[in-house]
């Protein structure tokens, strides 16, 4: 079935304003944060609602196809923030879903939650997660819970493991993990449209410096048009400043608090 109607969870940041205007037009969007936001265009309608607050989650969830998930916390910082929004937020946009009848859930999860391991080996949404960051266990636990949603009340369950959705690459690192605004919205159109139970899939244009192996995104129809390289002459010089951060996924996320032993992680 090809949603009508979709939740956007998290309508007022970033990547759910790149969303909101290009997907708007193509779908009754109902747009949804903790701050305030304004419906504007046709077909839209907008919700103010924590996502911490179970009733009303489930009230947001009413009388939609697909719900966008991208509503939470998109940085390192302490457990009762983390808790609240992306962990007992997530929680609960699932179980609004499944009292709702919703056809699928698109999970915005996050490289993070695969960035403790090194970047020399090639991951796929099958890899297992190695959290750099309590941040990155929170889409870990996240794509924990699309699995039991999925096989236990049958909402399909597309978890994206986001790389660096930015308009351009910024450093040496995002030559790899780059995610352009445009590929991002093809991805996102794949999870709307494509038949798959649970699925996790890197979020990533086609560079050629990718860590990622995301042929199950590509076998569900995704054809990510542009690539990193061409900005490798611009950024490529511009590293991060620790080993750690160099040497393993996560990037800076992975020296913040470390306090682990460096034999461990290879
Ligand atoms: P953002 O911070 O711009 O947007 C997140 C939105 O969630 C904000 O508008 C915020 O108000 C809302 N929010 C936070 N706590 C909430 C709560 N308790 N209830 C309701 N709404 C709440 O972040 P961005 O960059 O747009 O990211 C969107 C999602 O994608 C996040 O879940 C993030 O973890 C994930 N992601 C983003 C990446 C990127 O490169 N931008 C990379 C990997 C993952
Ligand atoms: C993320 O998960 C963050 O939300 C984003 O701000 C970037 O840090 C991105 O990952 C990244 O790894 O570049």
């Amino acid at each position: 079935m090809t949603p009508k109607r979709v939740l956007l969870t998290g309508a007022a940041g970033l990547l759910g304003g790149v969303l909101r205007r290009s997907l708007g037009g193509q779908f009754q969007l109902r747009l949804a944060d903790i701050v305030p936001l304004e419906a504007t265009g046709e077909g839209e309608e907008s919700i103010i609602c924590d996502l911490a607050d179970a009733a009303a989650v489930e009230a947001m969830c009413e009388d939609v196809d697909a719900i966008i998930h991208l509503g939470g916390i998109p940085y390192e910082t302490g457990w009762p923030e983390l808790l609240r929004s992306n962990i007992i937020g997530t929680i609960n946009l699932y179980e609004g879903a499944r009292r709702a009848g919703v056809d699928r859930v698109l999970f915005a999860s996050s490289n993070h939650a695969t960035g403790m391991h090194p970047n020399d080996r090639a991951l796929s949404g099958e890899s297992p997660p190695r959290p750099d960051s309590r941040y990155g266990l929170t889409k870990a636990i996240g794509e924990d819970v699309a699995a039991l949603y999925a096989y236990k009340h049958g909402i399909r369950s597309f978890c994206l493991r986001i790389g660096s959705c930015l308009p351009k690459p910024d450093n040496k690192r995002a030559l790899s993990t780059w995610l352009s605004q445009a590929d991002f919205v093809r991805l996102v159109q794949v999870g709307l449209t494509a038949d798959y139970v649970h699925e996790i899939v890197y979020g990533v244009s086609r560079n050629t410096r990718s860590w990622w192996d995301n042929s199950a995104a590509f076998r569900l129809g995704y054809q990510p048009q542009d690539d990193a390289e061409i900005y490798a002459a611009e950024v490529g010089a511009i590293e991060l400043k620790t080993e750690l951060a160099r040497n393993y996924q996560g990037g800076n996320f992975v020296p913040e608090e470390f306090s682990g032993r460096k034999e461990w992680l290879d």
